[in-house]
């Protein structure tokens, strides 16, 4: 292996100490302390390796290495370290810190590549407490505008942009679309495929698109117990109805289309008090567009009818999105080179998890590593992997690397 496997296992070990949970995984949400601690060992690290960092408007964290050809748009890899609430220790991290022991393997062969490198850590990737995901690199993409962004608010109403400049993270470097060389990023699989059919390395080829509402129903407050049946607008009901509607949406489109409802909340939540008000979430994705628009009619349909029964109000609103998008060949092409000149089995796949590289690949040629992680399993802390499997992924990214930063 061109990586020092050991060094790379400490770096994440370390990471996973910061708000690490009893369960093994860790709470590290975006802007929050632990999110801070992340970063400012990332900028020690990066530091200590020489890099020059630069934090954009959106706090995304640039560690740059110099090139032969310095002004040459920057070869890039990285991914974000942020997590979902209670979630796993390799979800982002794998892929920022990979990219890290990468720049440090060069640094000890001393090998000086002809374009620059840049390690990216992403804002906000996951999205669950300031909606939506992939936040920091969809405006550094131009598809997500800064204004809304930094307005963003969480479940306690804290804004954005304020706990940006809490943990001192917005910098000033303008958050705006430049070119870039190519973009690389490794990452878990977080789904079965490579380790049911015990292959070693997934060459991400292109990434579901998906798109997040959040729907609202509105009934009458009442008493559970004197109000007759047929008197009662009781938005739980159509709320129950319609959530058991939108799993049925899937199996009619296609095998690989998915719908989840992750969020849930209501008023007044009383044991004795017919509900006024429940809210839920949709998350729906795939990789063909028109799936994705007949899923959102479909789903709409169906929360209109369910209410229009109770005699409900509900207002359906897209807190997130984004389109399926098809990567580049020729970073494909460098990450299966590298799997063929070390002999890992690999297979080409797509990503039906949202990440970063999305945005990537609307401002220069991009791909993913995929790596298999125990039973698929992740956004919970019993995600967890094989260290084998982590250092063959941290080993492809590093060769297809310095392909990408040659070329
Ligand atoms: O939702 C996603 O797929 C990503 O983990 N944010
Ligand atoms: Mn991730
Ligand atoms: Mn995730």
């Amino acid at each position: 292996m061109l990586i020092n496997p050991d060094r790379f296992r400490q770096s994440i070990e370390e990471m996973a100490r910061i708000g690490a949970t009893k369960g093994g995984g860790v709470h590290r949400l975006t802007l929050s302390d632990a999110d801070k601690q992340a970063r400012d060992l990332f900028a020690k690290w990066a530091d200590d390796a020489g890099l020059e960092l630069q934090i954009d408007e959106m706090g995304n964290m640039f560690a740059r290495r110099s090139g032969r050809e310095d002004d040459a748009p920057p070869a890039m890899a990285g991914s974000h370290l942020d997590s979902v609430p209670n979630g796993g220790r390799f979800d982002g991290s794998l892929g920022v810190l990979a990219a890290l022991e990468a720049v440090r393997t060069l640094n000890d062969k001393k090998i000086l590549t002809k374009r620059p490198i840049e390690i990216v850590n992403w804002t906000n990737e996951e999205g669950p407490r300031f909606p939506p995901s992939m936040m920091g690199s969809g405006v550094f993409a131009g598809a997500i505008s800064l204004e809304a962004a930094y307005e963003a608010r969480d479940s306690e109403g804290a804004r954005l942009l304020d706990e940006l400049e809490r943990i001192g993270y917005r910098g000033d470097a303008p958050c705006v679309p430049k070119s870039i060389g190519s973009y690389l990023e490794l990452h878990i699989e977080q789904g079965p495929a490579l380790v049911s059919e015990g292959i070693q390395v997934g060459v991400v080829e292109g990434i579901f698109g998906l798109t997040w509402l959040r729907v609202t129903m509105k009934g009458e407050r009442d008493h559970a117990g004197p109000t007759p049946m047929h008197m009662r607008r009781d938005a739980m009901v159509g709320a129950a109805r319609t959530i058991a509607a939108i799993r049925e949406i899937p199996g009619k489109l296609h095998p690989e289309f998915v719908a989840t409802v992750g969020e849930f909340s209501l008023s007044p939540n009383a044991i004795n008090v017919i509900p006024d008000e429940v809210m839920f979430s949709v998350d729906f994705r795939h990789s063909e567009p028109e799936l994705l628009n007949k899923a959102r009619k479909l789903i709409e349909e169906a929360a209109q009818r369910e209410a229009a029964k109770e005699n409900l109000e509900v207002e359906i609103q897209e807190v997130g999105g984004s389109t399926p998008t098809a990567f580049d060949e020729s970073v494909a092409q460098a990450v299966r080179s590298a799997c063929e000149e070390s002999g890992y089995s690999h297979r080409s796949m797509w990503s039906a998890a949202g990440h970063d590289a999305r945005y990537a690949a609307d401002l220069g040629p991009t791909a993913m590593i995929f790596v298999p992680c125990v039973a698929g399993k992740s956004h919970s802390e019993e995600e967890d992997m094989d260290w084998e499997d982590a250092y063959r992924g941290c080993d492809i990214l590093a060769r297809a690397l310095v392909k990408m930063a040659d070329s």
